[in-house]
């Protein structure tokens, strides 16, 4: 596996002026011979302040969410058109935190990487199983539900995504995927990809949920890991520093 791997902080919501500009500058700072591609997802009101702590830097900025209509009428929405004016170049969309509680649709989720995708934005698309699912054997099902409804509205620009593989249960509750099972996920995902698209080895395959300095080497050698969409341990300089040494 010779991609290069995509380290992608989540701050959630997280972070205000003063501490983004601690965080940033720290990790800025901190980043030594990287080897992978850098980003970091923001709350949509500190994009401007991290576009400029990050300008002529590695770290690009990441929006959390995009909405699924151009503009209009769509109170409290944010549209990839705003995102662009803010010098993002990733998105991510239908995170398990805006399915579970904001109702997120297969199909809303597939309408944002489709308006993502036109505008230039690569969207992070996050799919995965709960705890339940899991246990009723369902994991395989699920995921292949999440990821077709994408493939399917977005045809051949499928190679322009990046996917994020997280489990529910393993999201904020310290209990991660082991490198085995996270792997036969991805295994599961890459297939499905090249089934639809010739360019299916160029996507970057992320895993989310509990990734920290002390696993992350391990999953990042997985051979359909090529990346990590970390949250809790993003908010930490020193942590994620040593996440982003893991992943080349
Ligand atoms: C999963 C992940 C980042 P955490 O949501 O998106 O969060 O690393 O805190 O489990």
């Amino acid at each position: 596996n010779n991609k290069k791997k995509l380290i992608a902080g989540n701050w959630k919501m997280n972070g205000s002026l003063a501490a983004n500009e601690v965080l940033l500058k720290a990790l800025i700072a901190g980043l030594d011979d990287v080897a992978c591609d850098v980003a970091v997802a923001v709350p949509a009101p500190y994009l401007a302040q991290v576009q400029a702590l990050t300008a002529g830097t590695v770290v690009a900025v990441a929006a959390q969410d995009v909405s699924r209509y151009e503009s209009g009428a769509y109170t409290g929405e944010v549209s990839v058109a705003m995102l662009k004016d803010f010098g993002v170049r990733y998105a991510l969309v239908g995170h398990s935190e805006r399915r579970q509680y904001h109702g997120e649709t297969d199909v809303a989720v597939a309408e944002k990487a489709q308006r993502a995708l036109a505008a230039g934005v690569t969207p992070i698309v996050c799919v995965g199983e709960t705890l339940q699912e899991r246990e009723a054997g369902q994991t395989e099902a699920v995921v292949k539900r999440q990821l077709a409804a994408v493939i399917h509205l977005n045809g051949h620009c499928i190679s322009e995504i990046v996917v994020a593989y997280e489990p529910v249960w393993a999201i904020g509750t310290g209990r991660t995927a082991s490198p085995e099972q996270a792997q036969a996920v991805h295994a599961v995902l890459r297939a499905q990809l090249s089934a639809a698209s010739e360019h299916a080895d160029r996507i970057r395959l992320l895993y989310g949920g509990s990734m920290n300095a002390g696993n992350a080497a391990q999953l990042l050698a997985q051979p359909d890991i090529d990346g990590g969409l970390v949250g809790g341990a993003s908010l930490k300089a020193a942590d994620f520093l040593q996440i982003i040494a893991a992943a080349r």
